[in-house]
């Protein structure tokens, strides 16, 4: 993509090498979406998925104003160790660089810097989207995923979402949403979220000649793939719903909206269902960055082939 471009930024310090798959991997679940240590472990454990998948993993970060494209492991502890991490999405990039603060990156946030480091590929464990009965509430996630050309590898959106309204507004930006090996869009927790996705896709080279046609017809929109969790850490949506809804009263009694809404639920749902919770997003978060290292090794075949 634009390899030059990060070559001459000061503050994008990674050099990738030549035919190698790269997989980018956000950091908003690391320092606002799992609780210390689970968070520094999950991270860990998502890199190791990446590189047994045969791709290179690099965790997007920024750490005291300075844009990282790849931790180092000390540095991946002082983040998952931080006091007060700033959540960083798109429109937060620039002030968290010229405040020198220390965050995660979102979906979107990911998204932007992966996208400038000439990366094609992240994943994540759920992307934001619009929340329930709040219709102003909409994660900056959607206009990032309808404008940049990657490939994010997710397990649905949030559970705490409304997903039909979050979908509408997908094929509204031009978002295509593959389901892995399924036709429901998944639910997060939950392998079923009631909902269809708009194509079924079978394996991570179909998907990567899928972007390619995507993007070389023009399209400059994401592609969302929706990656169901393992049937045996999946949790019946039954279950989870009761404490979303319950969550979802307390957060507007104690009137916390806006970026912290987020955290606020996903503290609450772990405090509620606590193990069952953590273990099933653990698993969909490995899942997923095994995943998006098979595609990304796709994708990297697919463009040495074309460069003969
Ligand atoms: N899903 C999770 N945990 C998280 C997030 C999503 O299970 O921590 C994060 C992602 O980084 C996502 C962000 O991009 O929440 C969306 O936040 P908001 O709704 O404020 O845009
Ligand atoms: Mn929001």
């Amino acid at each position: 993509m634009n390899d030059k471009q990060h070559a001459s930024s000061p503050d994008i310090e990674f050099e990738r090498r030549r035919g190698e798959a790269v997989v980018a991997l956000e950091s908003a679940l690391i320092t606002h979406g799992l609780p210390k240590p689970l968070n520094y472990q999950a991270a860990m454990e998502m890199q190791k998925q990446v590189r047994n998948a045969g791709a290179m993993p690099v965790i997007i970060a920024i750490l005291n104003g300075r844009v990282k494209i790849g931790l180092t492991e000390p540095e991946l502890k002082d983040l998952s160790q931080s006091k007060d991490p700033y959540k960083i999405s798109d429109r937060d990039i620039a002030f968290s660089v010229f405040k020198k603060y220390t965050g995660g990156t979102t979906v979107a946030g990911t998204m932007i810097l992966a996208g400038r480091a000439g990366l094609h590929i992240m994943a994540t464990g759920g992307i934001g989207g619009v929340h329930r009965g709040q219709s102003f509430d909409i994660s900056p996630d959607m206009r990032v995923l309808s404008q940049n050309p990657l490939i994010v590898v997710c397990s649905g959106a949030k559970s705490i979402l409304d997903l039909g309204a979050t979908l509408e507004m997908l094929e509204t930006l031009g978002v295509p949403v593959v389901g892995y090996r399924t036709n429901q869009f998944p639910g997060f927790y939950s392998r079923d979220s009631g909902f269809s996705v708009t194509t079924r896709l079978e394996k991570p080279s179909e998907i990567a000649s899928f972007a390619k046609i995507h993007w070389s017809s023009g399209a400059r929109s994401a592609i969302l793939i929706a990656n169901p969790i393992n049937e045996k850490e999946a949790i019946e949506r039954s279950k989870i719903e009761p404490i979303i809804v319950d969550a979802i009263e307390r957060a507007e009694k104690d009137h916390i909206q806006g970026q912290s809404l987020t955290p606020y639920l996903l503290g609450r749902l772990t405090e509620v269902a606590g193990e069952e919770i953590l273990r099933a997003n653990l698993s969909l978060l490995n899942t997923n960055a095994h995943l998006a290292g098979e595609i990304a090794v796709a994708l990297e075949s697919i463009s040495t082939v074309k460069s003969v």
